[in-house]
């Protein structure tokens, strides 16, 4: 049997957690991500990837060129030249790539380590960013192998961004007149005349020389493959008065047979050079780099103690004990703002989907899930819809993509009503019921209560309903590329009806739980699904939507786009279907839509354009939201699948789409260790191909269809709910998971068919499946669920 993510690339080590890259010409570069929200980046598995504090469009420290040849570079590089051979080379193989004799990387949680050896030089280069630090560091290792003594020189680089990274990259006369690097003390230092903050690069050993400029560096009509100043084994000591500012700090080593070396190296960006001293020096200190390192480690494996498992499935317990959650915390720190796909110079961070980001991370970083809660709740207007996105440094607010349509609506219907969904799910996990009385201003005016934000929230969508009685579906809704609403103001979504439902119910059980008044969100529950009811249903399946003459999309009669899977999964998860009519729905997505790969967003797809839903159909037939397998919808078809009683369903369809079963690498092209957001669907000539891994709302929710719904641990206003949906084939599972500071053991077996369960609590039966929560000073709980009908 092959080891549980084995690709002809690499493979899973389950003992340390780490995916480890075996060859480093991967299909598409391979990265992970360091930092947590504050200073950060990404590093490919050949030391590719670029840095920034918090925001990489308005606060960029190194740069990245995208979709270009030679391909993931500049990066985080070291070259070694042996100064008697002058041979030189790259132990992350770019960017000289010359053949390694040994080449590993390991991505593990918030950092990447990188071996090559040549020659009998081992090189290891370890990248990572301490806990709340300004800066990153490089730690490299060398150890001559070998049986005779070696004398080495060793230059760094780095090439530093003037930190407007817009401005770094289209107003380029300006930002290199500007832009200046200076040698201080082993320290490159570079900064503007006219603003304090600063890029640091220095390193723990005194080097012999240095480089702060790109040109001299490298050489004309040269590249960074053989850099004049490597070949010549020389550094330039020259600043950089303007231009492209780098780090590249040179270094001499003598190395003894069997002898070790260590360099560490500290980039970063500080307020001003007096910032920039004091990062450097922290890390001069014995011992810190070891400490920070193991302050990294402590932090994530406490984050990802808070829930772990053990089931008979070794691909769902590796994905969901590691990368998942790992996956889900990257993308609530950066949302879709910087990955091997998005710039990091557009977007910013998305309110949907920061706030659908909380949801798989709430468990185990609730403060975190409050911090952005709050944020979220900011970019709410008075009238109760939000800001489609926002960017994290200055807070400033934008409507996404439907800027470049004015004469269209301005605000996705949707982006609210996540708002409330999220909020729900964070109460049900904490019991902070005082969230509810934080007063948050909102983006035009005055402050209130997050309830009363939340209250604005449904009044939005309650006030703008169409023909049908459905919410009008404004710009998009979740699907940014289904823009039926050309200024009409009539197009309705009925996915969005149905989230609506979801809100409203959840409301409903908050309110229900604090005493106040919950029926009148019933009440917009029931007409709602009563409209779609009425509206909607096609036969065997559910209408996407309606277009700005009410005509129907994603119905049998159209010739495009018959099918949508959306509707099908969330008439579960909105509970707006009568039983046989959700399974109907399930049954028809299934038969029109599943493959082997995941199941495609619609079918057929469009082909060769069509103004009347605008962005879908600018993608070819197979192709992201036009007919692509998007494996965030995927999950929300576990969601309902398990939530209707088809276990087995949901254990196919989430292996379906599990990245760590894709042995295909050549095919499936992306990392085999995190979800990305789209696979090419059927009808597209690269079918099977996964495209924008990383950043996606795939992390939280596949978690949550793994660990509340196939598991079935659900946290609930009072207590922890077991309710599993598992597979036939499994015989039980065991879990750990903190629910509120209390630690519950969970063992559960399965005595029979069906999804009914018996509890027993420290050894006590306990009626229901909700384990109520321990009176206080209880720290650890024993759960024995046994399932039969
Ligand atoms: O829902 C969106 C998300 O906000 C960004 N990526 C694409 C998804 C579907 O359109």
């Amino acid at each position: 049997m092959t080891a549980v993510g084995s690709t002809p690339y690499g493979w899973f080590d389950e003992s340390a957690r780490e995916y480890v890259v075996t060859r480093p010409d991967t299909p598409t570069p391979w990265i992970n991500y360091i930092g947590e929200g504050g200073y950060g980046g990404i590093v490919s598995n050949t030391g590719g990837g670029y840095s920034f504090d918090r925001d990489p469009r308005n606060r960029r420290v190194s740069r990245y060129r995208y979709n270009a040849i030679p391909a993931d570079q500049p990066g985080r590089y070291v070259y070694l030249r042996d100064q008697e051979t002058g041979a030189f080379w790259s132990p992350t193989w770019q960017p000289v790539r010359r053949p390694l004799d040994a080449y590993e990387c390991r991505h593990g949680a918030g950092y990447t380590r990188i071996a090559g050896e040549l020659d009998a030089i081992a090189a290891e280069l370890l990248y990572f960013v301490p806990p709340a630090a300004p800066c990153e560091l490089w730690r490299l290792r060398l150890r001559n192998a070998g049986v005779r003594p070696r004398r080495l020189r060793s230059f760094s680089y780095v090439e530093l961004s003037y930190p407007d990274a817009l401005a770094d990259q289209q107003n380029l006369d300006w930002a290199q007149h500007i832009f200046r690097t200076r040698h201080e003390d082993g320290t490159l230092l570079a900064c503007t005349e006219f603003r304090p903050d600063t890029t640091f690069f220095s390193s723990s050993a005194e080097p012999v020389g240095f480089d702060a400029d790109r040109e001299r560096f490298v050489g004309r009509w040269r590249d960074l493959a053989d850099p004049i100043a490597v070949e010549l084994g020389e550094p330039s000591n020259e600043d950089s008065p303007r231009g492209n500012g780098i780090g590249s700090l040179c270094h001499e080593l003598e190395l003894a047979p069997g002898e070790e070396r260590e360099i560490v190296y500290v980039l970063g960006i500080a307020g001003d050079a007096d910032g920039a001293a004091r990062a450097v020096a922290a890390y001069r200190e014995p011992g810190a780099v070891d400490a920070a390192f193991a302050a990294l480690r402590a932090d994530w494996d406490a984050y990802l103690a808070r829930f772990v498992v053990a089931t008979p499935d070794p691909a769902f317990d590796a994905m969901v004990d590691g990368w998942n959650p790992i996956q889900c915390r990257t993308t609530l720190h950066w949302s879709r703002f910087a990955s091997a796909y998005e710039t990091g110079l557009g977007r910013g961070m998305g309110t949907r989907d920061s706030a659908q980001d909380t949801l798989g991370t709430v468990h185990a970083a609730p403060e975190r899930a409050h911090e952005t809660l709050t944020r979220l709740w900011r970019l709410q207007f008075l009238d109760g819809h939000a800001w489609h996105q926002f960017f994290p440094l200055t807070g400033e607010g934008s409507v996404g993509h439907a800027a470049e349509r004015p004469a269209w609506p301005q605000w996705f219907c949707d982006d609210h009503l996540w708002l409330v969904i999220a909020t729900c799910a964070y109460l049900r996990e904490t019991g902070h019921a005082a969230y509810l009385e934080q007063r948050v201003p909102y983006e035009d005016g005055v402050e209130e209560t997050i309830w009363e934000h939340m209250l604005r929230a449904i009044e939005f969508t309650r006030a703008h309903r169409g023909p049908h009685g459905l919410p009008r579906i404004g710009f998009a809704d979740w699907d940014d590329t289904l823009n039926l609403d050309h200024g009409s103001g009539r197009a309705e979504s009925v996915w969005c009806a149905m989230q609506l439902c979801r809100a409203l119910l959840d409301l409903a059980e908050l309110a229900g739980e604090l005493g106040r008044e919950a029926e009148g969100f019933r009440a917009l529950a029931r007409e709602t699904a009563a409209a779609v009811e009425e509206h909607c249903w096609d036969g065997a399946w559910y209408a996407r939507a309606f277009d700005d003459d009410g005509r129907p999309v994603g119905v049998a009669a159209e010739e495009r786009h018959r099918i949508n899977m959306n509707p099908q999964t969330w008439c579960v998860i909105g509970e707006t279907a009568p039983s046989e009519r959700a399974e109907r729905a399930l049954r028809s997505m299934e038969e029109h839509l599943g493959t082997e790969l995941g199941i495609a967003l619609l079918d057929p797809p469009y082909d060769g354009g069509d103004e009347r839903v605008a962005g879908t159909a600018t993608y070819p037939p197979g192709a992201k939201e036009n007919g692509g397998i998007f494996c965030h919808a995927n999950a929300w078809a576990v969601v309902a699948a398990a939530k209707h009683g088809w276990n087995d369903a949901a254990y196919d369809w989430y292996r379906r789409i599990l990245p760590l079963l894709r042995d295909d690498s050549d095919r499936y092209l992306v990392e085999p260790y995190v979800y990305c957001q789209n696979v090419c669907g059927p009808t597209h000539p690269q079918f099977g191909m996964g495209r924008n891994a990383w950043l996606t709302g795939t992390a939280s929710w596949t978690y949550v269809a793994a660990t509340q719904w196939i598991l079935g641990i659900r946290p609930t206003y009072r207590g922890l709910r077991i309710a599993p949906a598992l597979p036939s084939a499994w015989d039980g599972f065991t879990a750990r998971r903190l629910f509120r500071g209390v630690a519950y053991e969970i063992a559960v077996e399965r005595a029979g068919p069906g999804n009914a369960v018996s509890l027993e609590v420290d050894g006590v039966a306990v009626a229901g499946d909700v384990v109520p929560l321990p009176p206080p000073g209880r720290d650890r709980v024993s759960i024995r669920a046994t399932i039969a009908s």
